[in-house]
């Protein structure tokens, strides 16, 4: 049986967190991740970056042990599709905030190594260019918050 106290308890704490690096400070806040059906070869997370430092804020790369790989995606409109590509950073400048969310940018999280369930949370972990990595906690949920 699932404890699910446990489990909001988890996504409180994680629901926010930042890193303090020289004149980058960034704070993450509203990770998440669309559920999609357990055969998923990848899935789609969204999380809220805020610039709260007076430096430009780069995210290099993001890491989980629960995922082979992670890629950052942007989405664009191109003939009437929607298409994804992979982008190398994210640069925010400073007061600015990076919303990934539906239809446009977005963390690919490629092969979890077991099926995801609605309520879980995934441990990521944020590369910053000239700061801390910023551990965060992204849960499965089947829309946005
Ligand atoms: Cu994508």
């Amino acid at each position: 049986m699932r404890n699910i106290t446990g489990a909001v308890m988890a996504v409180w704490i994680g629901v926010s967190a930042s890193a303090l690096a020289g004149d980058a400070a960034v704070s993450i806040s509203a990770g998440w991740i669309l559920a999609a059906p357990p055969t998923s070869h990848a899935v789609a997370g969204y999380m809220t970056i805020d610039n709260i430092g007076t430096g430009l804020a780069k995210v290099v790369g993001v890491t989980s042990p629960v995922f082979s790989r992670i890629a950052i995606h942007g989405s664009k409109q191109e003939d009437g599709m929607m298409r994804m590509r992979a982008v190398s950073e994210l640069r925010i400048a400073s007061g600015e905030r990076l919303v990934l969310q539906p239809g446009g940018m977005h963390l690919m999280l490629v092969e979890p190594n077991a099926p995801l369930q609605l309520g879980d949370t995934v441990a990521v972990r944020v590369i910053l260019d000239g700061a801390e990595p910023i551990d965060v906690l992204l849960i499965v949920r089947s829309n946005p918050w």
